[in-house]
């Protein structure tokens, strides 16, 4: 009767496990960073992004009753210093899986001097993505899809292997652009270390930038069986 028991426990903690597993590994993709601003304070840096160089005045969270949990990351071109810049840091791992995505909101009121980059530890550029007149523009050749004037979900598939990316806007079913390659064909040779920034330029060099963003809602997710179990240490 004991060995019965024990047995049917043994039976049952097995499904158990083999169901958490199939749902860790349900699409492939696991998410890894999420941020939304609601925790943030109002009027105050964003408090898991990493600043580079801003000024509270051109760079904070603002009430938003439009955003995810009403509030978002403002962005705007400084006149006096060069750059306004902040960056999402992509997780270290142990394993770093070849595919990631990274998604985010945006919203933009005047595009002027804005970019967003994928960057290495060494700041080399992989990827450019411009919203530029109402449009969005890659690697800053081609006018890829048109914005809307609210609320765009923007998402970036990176395969650091093949140095490929696709792109989706709003729609997350069909991408807009890829396989592309990243700017100037490079490939990533780092794996640590990369990161996504947003930056808006103006200062004494552009006294008429006039750029003005909105973030809101960033996701990273990253494939591979390595993730879960690397964020767990
Ligand atoms: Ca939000």
């Amino acid at each position: 009767m004991i060995r019965r028991n024990l047995i049917s426990i043994i039976v049952i903690v097995s499904i158990a496990i083999l169901c958490m597993v199939g749902m860790v590994f349900a699409d492939g993709m696991n998410l890894v960073f999420s941020e939304d601003f609601s925790e943030d304070e109002i009027g105050a840096f964003p408090s898991r992004l990493v600043v580079d160089r801003g000024r509270i005045e051109y760079l904070r969270v603002v009430e938003d009753s439009t955003a995810v949990g009403g509030k978002a990351l403002m962005i705007m071109g400084d006149p006096e210093t060069n750059d306004t810049r902040v960056h999402v840091e992509l997780p270290e791992l142990l394993f770093f899986p070849p595919v990631f995505e990274i998604e985010f909101s945006l919203r933009v009121e005047n595009s002027d001097g804005t970019n967003f980059y994928l960057n290495d530890s060494e700041a080399v550029a992989f990827l450019i993505i411009s919203p530029k007149d109402g449009k969005l523009r890659y690697n800053l050749k081609d006018d890829i899809a048109t914005l809307d004037s609210g609320w765009n979900r923007i998402k970036l598939v990176v395969d650091l292997e093949t140095a490929k990316v696709y792109v989706y806007l709003n729609n997350m079913d069909v991408p807009i652009l890829g396989p592309a390659s990243f700017y100037k064909e490079r490939q990533c040779t780092a794996r640590e270390g990369l990161y996504l920034r947003y930056q808006l330029s103006r200062g004494t060099k552009h006294p008429d930038f006039e750029g003005e963003i909105y973030i809101d809602d960033i996701k990273v997710r990253m494939a591979g069986p390595n993730t879960e179990l690397a964020f767990s240490l």
